[in-house]
C-alpha cells in the first residue's frame, strides 16, 4: 500500500480515536492529557484550533535523554476557548518520507488555510547525504483543520531550520518564516509549497541572545513580529513592528517576563470576538524538567498607541467556567498571601491535576467568572479531604457580599465528596471566593467545586 495512503488510515483511526477520549477546560495550562509546547492557535471559520508540539519522555534507549523528544502533533479543537478536544494524531516522524525516523524532533508547527485546503508546516530533523542531521521545514496538506494530511515527499527547498510560521497577507501573498540562528522570512508561492523568493534575515531584531519561534500577524496596517528572545538566561517573548512583513523591523517591547522554571517559550497571537489572546507554554505538569511542556492562554490588550501591554501568566487563564462543571478551584485568579497553595493530587500521574490547600482559618481562594445564568442552583458539592474536623464558607468577590454557602467538614482518610444547600439564589456569572473559617486549623485539600 502507498506509504501517504498508510498515514491517511492511521490519522483517520486516531482522529476517531481522539476524539472521543479528551475534554479539556481553559484553565492553565489548556490540555490535559499530554504535554504541548509551542502551541500555535489559528481560527478556522468559528472554531479555534491548536497545533502545539508534542513533547513526550521516550522509553530508555531511544530520543535523547534530558532533552526535547517530540514524535509527532496531535491537533486540538474548540468551539468556546473552554472545552479543548483532543482531535488525534496529525502527523508523525514515522510516516513523513524525509525525516529520520529516530531524531524525535518535530518541533514548532504552523498550520494556514489557503483555498480550502489546510497546510501543516513542521520542522524536523533529516539525514544528509554525509549522514549528519540537519534541520528542514515540511509541509503536509489537509481538506481539513484536523487532517488527515498527506505529507510531501520532500522539505521545501531552500530553507533549512526550525520554527516555520505561515503569514498570508491582505494581497494574498503568503510569506513563510522560521529561525536559524536568526529570524527568516521569504514569499512563498501560490502552492505554499515552494519560496517565491530570496530569503531575507529580518532586521533590526536584537543581535545578542538566541532568536527563535516566529510569530507574525497583522493589525491595523502594522506587521507584528513576535519571536521568544534570550536577553538574560532564559527566553521572554518579544515584538517588534513594521510597515512591511519582511521588516526591517523596530523592536517595541516585551509581551511575557522570562520565565524562572522554563527556559523556552513559544507564542502565537490571535484575535477571537474583538479580544486578543496570548497562547505559550510553560512546563505546569512538570515542574523539575523543563523539556516537558504545556500549553497556556492569556488575554492580551494593546495601548492605543498600538503597543502591547505585557502579559503576566496566570492560572485562570481565560473563558467562562460552568457552575454545572467541575469547578477546579487551584486555577485560581488570586490566592491568600498565608495559609494556602497548590499541590499535585498524584505526583506519580501529575495530568490528575492539582489540589487547593488551605492550613489555616482566614486562608481564602478567588475563582473569577463562573457561570450560573440557568439559575435554579441549590446545592455546592466539593471533593475534599480534611486531616481535621472544619468549617469552609463561599462568598461572592464583592464587598459586603452576603454568604452563598456554609460547609461544614469532616476529618476523613482521602477525599470524599461533601454537599451543602446554597443560602442564596445565585444568578448570573460571579467571581467566587472560598475560604477557610472556624478557630483550628483543619489542614484541607480541595480537589474541586460543582454546583446542581
Ligand atoms: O519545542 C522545541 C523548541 O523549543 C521549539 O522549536 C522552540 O521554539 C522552543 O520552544
Amino acid at each position: 500500500m502507498n506509504k501517504n495512503y498508510c498515514v491517511v488510515l492511521v490519522s483517520c483511526f486516531l482522529v476517531i480515536i481522539g476524539a472521543v477520549t479528551d475534554k479539556s477546560r481553559a484553565q492553565n495550562p489548556i490540555i490535559h492529557n499530554q504535554f504541548t509546547a509551542d502551541p500555535t492557535a489559528r481560527l478556522f471559520g468559528d472554531s479555534i484550533y491548536l497545533y502545539p508540539s508534542h513533547d513526550i519522555i521516550p522509553e530508555a534507549g531511544k530520543g535523547k535523554a534530558g532533552w526535547f523528544n517530540m514524535e509527532d502533533y496531535h491537533v486540538f479543537a474548540t468551539a468556546d476557548l473552554v472545552h479543548w478536544r483532543d482531535a488525534g494524531m496529525v502527523v508523525s516522524q514515522y510516516n513523513v518520507p524525509w525525516v529520520n525516523p529516530a531524531s524525535y524532533s518535530m518541533w514548532a508547527p504552523d498550520c494556514i488555510e489557503r483555498k480550502g485546503k489546510y497546510y501543516f508546516y513542521f520542522p524536523s530533523q533529516k539525514l544528509s547525504q554525509e549522514g549528519r542531521p540537519s534541520f528542514a521545514i515540511g509541509v503536509a496538506i489537509s481538506a481539513s483543520p484536523t487532517g488527515p494530511f498527506v505529507p510531501e515527499e520532500n522539505p521545501i527547498e531552500g530553507v533549512s531550520g526550525i520554527d516555520p510560521n505561515v503569514f498570508i497577507d491582505d494581497d494574498g501573498q503568503p510569506y513563510l518564516y522560521w529561525a536559524q540562528g536568526n529570524i527568516m522570512g521569504a514569499k512563498l508561492k501560490d502552492n505554499m509549497l515552494e519560496l517565491a523568493s530570496d530569503v531575507h534575515i529580518l532586521k533590526d531584531l536584537p543581535v545578542k541572545g538566541l532568536k527563535e519561534g516566529p510569530f507574525l500577524f497583522k493589525r491595523e496596517g502594522k506587521y507584528y513580529l513576535t519571536y521568544p528572545h534570550v536577553a538574560d538566561k532564559t527566553e521572554r517573548l518579544e515584538y517588534a513592528i513594521s510597515d512591511n512583513p519582511l521588516g526591517p523591523f523596530v523592536q517595541s517591547g516585551v509581551i511575557m517576563d522570562a520565565s524562572a522554571h522554563c527556559w523556552t517559550n513559544h507564542q502565537s497571537i490571535i484575535q477571537i470576538k474583538g479580544q486578543w489572546y496570548l497562547f505559550y507554554h510553560s512546563n505546569d505538569y512538570s515542574p523539575n524538567f523543563d523539556k516537558a511542556r504545556s500549553a497556556r492562554i492569556d488575554s492580551l490588550f494593546f495601548n492605543e498607541d498600538g503597543t502591547i501591554q505585557k502579559v503576566i501568566p496566570t492560572f485562570r487563564g481565560v473563558g467562562i467556567a460552568s457552575g454545572k462543571d467541575t469547578v477546579q478551584i487551584d486555577r485560581y485568579s488570586a490566592i491568600s498571601k498565608k495559609g494556602a497553595s497548590i499541590s499535585f493530587l498524584d505526583t506519580t500521574d501529575r495530568f490528575k491535576g492539582w489540589a487547593l490547600n488551605l492550613f489555616e482559618p482566614g486562608a481564602w481562594v478567588q475563582y473569577n467568572r463562573v457561570d450560573f445564568s440557568e439559575g435554579g442552583f441549590k446545592k455546592m458539592k466539593l471533593r475534599i479531604k480534611a486531616e481535621g474536623d472544619g468549617q469552609l464558607i463561599l462568598k461572592q468577590a464583592a464587598a459586603s457580599s452576603e454568604i452563598l454557602c456554609s460547609i461544614p467538614v469532616k476529618k476523613s482518610d482521602g477525599f470524599v465528596i461533601v454537599e451543602a444547600n446554597l443560602l442564596q439564589n445565585i444568578k448570573g456569572i460571579k467571581h467566587l471566593i472560598l475560604s477557610e473559617e472556624g478557630t483550628k486549623p483543619a489542614k484541607l485539600a480541595i480537589d474541586w467545586l460543582l454546583f446542581e
